[in-house]
């Protein structure tokens, strides 16, 4: 018997040896497996890599079925990201611990506001790995800070979380600031 989600997910996988050569950002992203119930979840995760043993570069994304992991899809262009980067001086484990939790709270529907979630990124970094959980409606405070609040929670993180909105990241870069943070 096969338990179903409320929602059906896709992983994405954004080859970072294509990445050098692209000439427009995201063309090398691709859909790898949408799944909709619990055991098709725990079967993709057990067959993929951890975050840990992707090369620094690598970004996995788990998106509702439908939103493409782009500022540009619809569900995504008013909307923005909390960023959590777990320990640096670690033990690359912490790093899997948070994005599987991330994860089972997404799928699990742990969030209080939930349909305000479009998915979740972990990007390996040589500098520093993150995991990101990208939300619809930047513009509605409440509901992005209590996300960022439980996300913090499951977590189990102490560190500060900000939230940045992807219209500023389009205009400004690496300099757009969090509007909100937890
Ligand atoms: P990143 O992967 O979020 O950060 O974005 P990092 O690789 O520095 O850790 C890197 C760069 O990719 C951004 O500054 C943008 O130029 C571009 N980029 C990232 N995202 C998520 C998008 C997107 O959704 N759409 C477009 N057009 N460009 C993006």
């Amino acid at each position: 018997k096969r338990h179903p989600l409320k929602h059906a997910w896709t992983f994405w996988f954004d080859n970072p040896n294509g990445k050098q050569k692209q000439s427009t950002w995201g063309s090398c992203i691709r859909a790898v497996y949408t799944f909709s119930t619990v055991e098709d979840f725990w079967c993709l995760y057990n067959n993929v890599r951890q975050p840990s043993k992707l090369g620094a570069g690598t970004d996995f994304h788990c998106f509702k079925a439908g939103i493409e992991p782009k500022w540009e899809d619809p569900k995504c262009t008013h909307g923005g990201k909390w960023t959590a980067t777990p320990p640096r001086a670690n033990v690359k484990g912490a790093l899997d611990m948070f994005w599987l939790h991330t994860l089972l709270g997404m799928i699990g529907e742990q969030f209080d506001e939930g349909d305000e979630i479009c998915g979740a990124v972990v990007s390996v970094r040589a500098k520093q790995d993150k995991i990101s959980i990208w939300t619809k409606t930047a513009s509605n405070e409440a509901a992005q800070v209590s996300i960022g609040k439980q996300w913090k929670a499951i977590l189990d993180c102490n560190e500060k979380l900000g939230f940045l909105v992807h219209e500023d990241s389009k205009r400004l870069d690496k300099s757009a600031k969090a509007r909100y943070s937890v």
